[in-house]
């Protein structure tokens, strides 16, 4: 995602983790305010390009070798790179985050700053699938300016559904986010959310990241190439394709809010 999508799945899930959580992650990222896990949702992105952070550029994503739209699957031998991805990323960091008796509380709070970008990431569709690096070489239309198709689905899609404003991000994205938890709480999604912690299990990290990708992934089919690869390129996304995806995108932050919290309150209750 981009940073109106990765600030609003911080929101949501600040908005359903436990109080305990919510002040020992306080503690951990030294902020008090609301805005504590908000403020670091970005960061990974932010070190990525850099000469130091430049082996976690692969751990935002996972190369999904399918065949969209006919099929669409994600393997772990077959899709993770040998230096690793998002699923393995996962695993490593909700470890490292939880591990008071080997790390420094510095590597510890790195750690979890890495789980909360990395729980929205695997919740991008592009994100678990390979074709064209994830989309980003191929190029298409929306609303008349040029962008690749992963920039779309990263940032476009969701800035028209907010109509968000560049310079006002952060409240851009915690009004979207009071909306969709108001969804999750007593609105279109209060029903299906319970089934969205099945199969979560703090024991098998992998197990419940692949769970993720794969139901993100199978919109790859659906959504993103309805029609394949080859039928997007060049094609303006602005009009029918948008009214499509933006449900999608909107059903994708709120889960990976909702289970981030989930997920965060595991984790901590799992610290001694
Ligand atoms: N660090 C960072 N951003 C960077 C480079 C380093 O936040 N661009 C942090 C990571 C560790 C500390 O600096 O908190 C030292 O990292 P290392 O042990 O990898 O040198
Ligand atoms: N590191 C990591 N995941 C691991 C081990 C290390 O992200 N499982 C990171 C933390 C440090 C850097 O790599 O900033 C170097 O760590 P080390 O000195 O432990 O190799
Ligand atoms: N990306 C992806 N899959 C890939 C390569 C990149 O999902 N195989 C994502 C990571 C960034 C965006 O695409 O969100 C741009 O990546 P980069 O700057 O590495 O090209
Ligand atoms: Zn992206
Ligand atoms: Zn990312």
């Amino acid at each position: 995602w981009g940073s109106l999508g990765h600030i609003t799945v911080a929101y949501v899930a600040s908005s359903f983790v436990a109080p305990r959580t919510e002040s020992y992650l306080q503690g951990l990222l030294r902020n008090d305010t609301g805005d504590y896990l908000a403020n670091i949702a970005t960061w990974a992105d932010s070190v990525r390009y850099t000469k130091w952070g430049r082996f976690s550029g692969i751990f935002h994503f996972i190369d999904a070798k399918d065949s969209p739209p006919a099929n669409c699957s994600v393997d772990l031998e077959r899709d993770c790179k040998a230096g690793g991805c998002v699923v393995t990323a996962i695993q490593n960091y909700t470890r490292r985050a939880m591990d008071t008796a080997g790390l420094a509380d510095w590597e510890r709070a790195q750690a979890a700053k890495f789980v909360v970008h990395f729980l929205g990431d695997i919740h991008q569709p592009l994100h678990t699938e390979d074709v064209a690096r994830g989309g980003n070489g191929i190029h298409v239309l929306f609303d008349g300016r040029e962008w690749n198709l992963h920039h779309v689905w990263d940032s476009s899609i969701a800035e028209k559904l907010v109509g968000s404003r560049r310079r006002r991000i952060y409240e851009d994205a915690l009004r979207w986010a009071t909306e969709l938890a108001g969804q999750i709480r007593a609105g279109k999604y209060r029903a299906e959310s319970k089934a969205w912690l099945e199969g979560m299990d703090l024991e098998d990290p992998i197990a419940s990241a692949l769970l993720w990708a794969r139901e993100c992934n199978a919109y790859v089919c659906s959504h993103v190439f309805p029609e394949g690869p080859s039928q997007i390129a060049g094609q303006e996304l602005g009009g029918d394709y948008y009214e499509k995806a933006a449900p999608v995108i909107e059903l994708q932050v709120a889960r990976a809010g909702f289970r981030l919290a989930a997920w965060l309150d595991l984790m901590v209750a799992g610290i001694d």
